[in-house]
Order: C-alpha cells, then structure tokens, then sequence
C-alpha cells in the first residue's frame, strides 16, 4: 500500500467540515474522537495510509425517505425518516431510533459515528448506526403514534435484518413505538426475528433493558468512584431528563444510597432538597409512559420541591452529576459553574451532553467524567445481548442479566483506564474510550483491505 502523506489534525476537521456542510453535532462528534485518535495513530502508519479515521468519519450509507401518515383528524401528514449506517465492520449495525422534532441527518449522522465507538467498547460483535424522523410524538393518541411507526417501518424493513441492521428505541421511542414498529416488520416479512431490541418481555424483550443504560451509568460512575477508593453512598446527584435514562439512573444512584436533587424535561428543572426517592421515581415513571405529563407537575403532588422553567439543572450544589436528557445540554458556562461548586464526579447517561468547551473545563479541571459512548454503554450492551438470546430462542433470567451488565461496565471502565490513564492517578476517559473503541474497528477495517 502506498504510503500518503498525512494531513494534520487541522486540516482533517476542516475537510470534514467541508464535506458536512451544516452538520455541526456531525462536525463536533468526529472532532472530539479525532484529538485523541491523532495522538494514538501518531506514526502507525497502516492507519494513516488506510485512511482508517477517514473512512469512519463517512458513514457506509445514509438512507432517507418520506413517511405519511394521517392524523385524527384526517390531515395527512409527511414527516422525514432516516437510517445511518455508519459502519459494520465489528458486527451488524446496532442503534437506536429517535423521533423527536430535533432531529436532522446531522444528528443522526453525529449518533451514528458515537455509536460505531460505543458498541466496540462493549465487547460484543454489534456495528454503529442510528436512525430516526423528525416526528414529535408529544400531544399525539396512541393511534396516531401507530400510525406513524407503521408507516416508518413500512420503508425501513427493507434495509434492516438481524443479521444486517438491528434498531432500538431512543429519546420518544419506547416499548409502545418498539411494539408497533416489530409487530409491522413482522406483518410485512412474515418472519419473527430479533430485528429490533427493547421489544416487550411477551415478545422476546429481554430482562434488564428498560434499566441497562441509566444502571448501567451509575455503574460506570461507581466504577470511577471506586477507581479513586469512594463510593456513591452519601453523596447528592444533579440529573437532567426525565425519561427512559434518567430515571433509571435516579433508581440506581437511590438504591446505592445517594440523594437525587433534580430531574427536568425540554420545559425546565424540579429541584426536591428532600431527594427523589423510589415512590417519587416510580410517580415520575407513570406520569411520563402513562400520562405523558409534563416534569412541573411534580411540584403539585409533592411540597418542598421547586420548578425553574426554562432552566437547567446544572447550578444546584452536588457532589456528582448525570446528563440524561440530549446533546448540547451542558456548556462551558455551566461545566464551570458545577467544578466551583465541587462536582466531583459526571457521568453521560445521553449522547453527547456537554459541549466541546464543557469537556475541556472538565478536562483542564481534572474532575471524573465519563462521556457517553462510554457511560451510555450499557443500554446496547443489554440489546447485545438481545440479539443473542433472541437467536438461541431463549430467555435469561433477570439475575443473570444484572450480572453481566454490572461485568460489562467494569470491563468498559478498564479499557477507558488502559488507553486514558495519565500522571498523578488522572484518568482521561474520553482518550481512553476513544481510543479503545477505534482500535478493534479500525484493526477490523485493516483486515478487510479496502471495501
Ligand atoms: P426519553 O424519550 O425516554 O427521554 C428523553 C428525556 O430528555 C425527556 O425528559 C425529554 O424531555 C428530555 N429531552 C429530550 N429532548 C430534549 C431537549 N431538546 N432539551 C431538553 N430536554 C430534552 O429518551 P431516553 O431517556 O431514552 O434518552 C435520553 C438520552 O439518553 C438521549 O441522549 C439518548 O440518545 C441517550 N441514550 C439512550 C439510550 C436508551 O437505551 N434509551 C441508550 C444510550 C443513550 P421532554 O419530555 O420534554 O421531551
Ligand atoms: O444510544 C444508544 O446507545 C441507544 N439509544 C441504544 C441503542 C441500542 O441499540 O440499544
């Protein structure tokens, strides 16, 4: 293979930048894994001359299409659905979909790239993708939502499989959307496969997945803790979001003995100085998959706690924090704000929550923090391992599964500690989950040649 010359980190982002117009989350994902890939790759020329980052950084291929449905009201409605298949070197693509009115093929290309690193991490033989429609299922009946994911998957089925493509739920895709959405695939293959994970324990879900990511965040968090002889006991919590992830996180850290002070929504922040204990955790659960209630009426049910609207929770005093809600949820300000307010700890329960200049306070300030791709990791662990019963036509028990998520996460934390461990005892867990996570795609990728 020839050998070429190498652009520099500069000069790469800008290139990426020039092939993603209007792509920001795109632009700054790829940019915060490069920094650190860079320096690994330095004089290893078999990644360089492959282009290895380069091919990463393109995803295999970005499927869009329409989707119409019609409302209640007998308005037809076109929405934009995408799939981004970022890359299957390690093992069928593996993501989650997302419908929320956020959504662009930035974000979704942004999730994609992520999730190619996260699912390495794992261990497990899963690929990175992502998919989603700019859809807001917020305000809508049950049947409108139906509507909608069967009309979704009646264009997604034919780029999907267990053996090619293998969707999950994400931010506004729970087991209600994951239910119609199998239930269609089904009707239209007439095939019953693991095709999508997070599906309902009847129908071959798997124990523990509706908790992996948020236990599986603590998890982390405890194995960072531990890693510098403490524990979560005693200790308060800050959390942003209110769903799947952030309420499981708040069990957990509950469970483990800590105090959670805050959880909020895209309106605003609840701040209980009592702590949000188990049966106000169980209360927040219903009011958002039952109800689908808005977080400011936890201040009706229970006295003592506030709301801030329009607000983050990032100012309230705490020893540690979980960004549970969306990207860019966390910027440099607020990063500062918490270290002089002596957060000592964060763990990235979303995908990519802090800003770059958020990460470099963290960074500069020395403090644990756990980005997503690794901290996250536990929710597409568990789908993994979906996969894998679904295809032995079993099922696991539920200790079993606890089991392995918690092995999971501490074999996640030691590679993160093997590839970002620096002078003084400091770990740099960005370095090392980047690092980590594209050596075995990017030694995959070498083996195949150029495909
Ligand atoms: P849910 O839909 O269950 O909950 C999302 C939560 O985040 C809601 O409280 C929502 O508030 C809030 N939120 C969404 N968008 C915004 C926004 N633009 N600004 C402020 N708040 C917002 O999703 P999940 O809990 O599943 O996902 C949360 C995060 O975790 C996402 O970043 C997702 O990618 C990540 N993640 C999820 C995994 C999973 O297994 N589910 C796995 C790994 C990562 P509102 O109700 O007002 O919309
Ligand atoms: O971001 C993520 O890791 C997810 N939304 C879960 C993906 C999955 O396939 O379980």
């Amino acid at each position: 293979m020839a050998v070429t010359d190498h652009v520099d980190l500069d000069t790469f982002i800008e290139g990426v930048k020039r092939r993603n117009p209007g792509q920001p989350e795109f632009v700054q994902a790829v940019h915060e894994v490069a920094q650190d890939i860079y320096e690994f790759i330095g004089d290893k020329e078999q990644y360089h001359s492959a282009q290895i980052l380069r091919r990463i950084a393109e995803p295999d291929r970005v499927v869009s299409f329409r989707v119409c449905w019609e409302d209640d009201n007998h308005n037809i409605r076109v929405q934009r659905g995408w799939r981004v298949q970022n890359n299957n070197a390690i093992g069928p693509y593996k993501g989650g979909i997302r419908f929320h009115p956020s959504v662009t093929e930035s974000v979704l290309k942004f999730l994609a790239f992520e999730q190619t690193f996260k699912n390495s991490l794992t261990g497990l033989p899963m690929g990175g993708g992502k998919g989603g429609s700019n859809f807001n299922p917020k305000g809508k009946s049950d049947a409108e939502v139906m509507r909608f994911c069967q009309s979704f998957m009646t264009e997604l089925y034919r780029h999907i499989g267990p053996d090619t493509d293998v969707p999950a739920g994400d931010i506004g895709v729970g087991g209600r959307e994951i239910g119609y959405m199998f239930g269609q695939y089904k009707r239209i293959t007439n095939r019953w496969e693991g095709v999508l994970t997070g599906k309902g324990i009847e129908y071959g879900g798997s124990q523990m997945r509706p908790e992996a990511t948020g236990y599986g965040a603590v998890y982390f968090l405890q194995n960072m803790l531990k890693h510098q002889d403490d524990a979560v006991d005693g200790k308060t919590a800050i959390i942003s979001g209110s769903g799947n992830v952030a309420t499981h996180a708040a069990e957990k850290i509950t469970q483990l003995g800590g105090k959670v002070l805050t959880l909020s929504d895209s309106g605003g922040f609840i701040h209980d100085p009592d702590g949000i204990d188990q049966d106000k955790i169980d209360w927040i659960k219903h009011l958002k998959t039952v109800k689908r209630g808005r977080i400011s009426e936890y201040c009706d049910e229970f006295s003592g706690a506030s709301y801030h609207e329009g607000e983050r929770p990032w100012s309230v005093k705490a020893d540690l924090a979980l960004p549970c809600a969306t990207q860019n949820e966390l910027d440099g300000d607020e990063a500062k704000a918490m270290v002089d307010n002596g957060v000592m700890a964060v763990s990235e329960g979303a995908n990519m929550p802090t800003t770059l200049e958020g990460v470099k306070v963290f960074h500069d300030a020395k403090i644990m923090y756990g980005p997503g791709k690794a901290a996250n990791a536990g929710g597409v662990a568990v789908s993994g391992l979906e996969m894998s019963q679904n295809a032995e036509r079993i099922s696991w028990d539920q200790e079993r599964l606890g089991n392995m998520l918690t092995d999971l996460m501490e074999g996640i934390h030691e590679k993160c500690v093997e590839y970002g461990k620096a002078d003084g005892g400091y770990v740099d867990y960005v370095k090392g989950a980047n690092i980590a996570g594209f050596k075995k795609v990017a030694d995959a990728m070498l083996a195949y040649g150029v495909v």
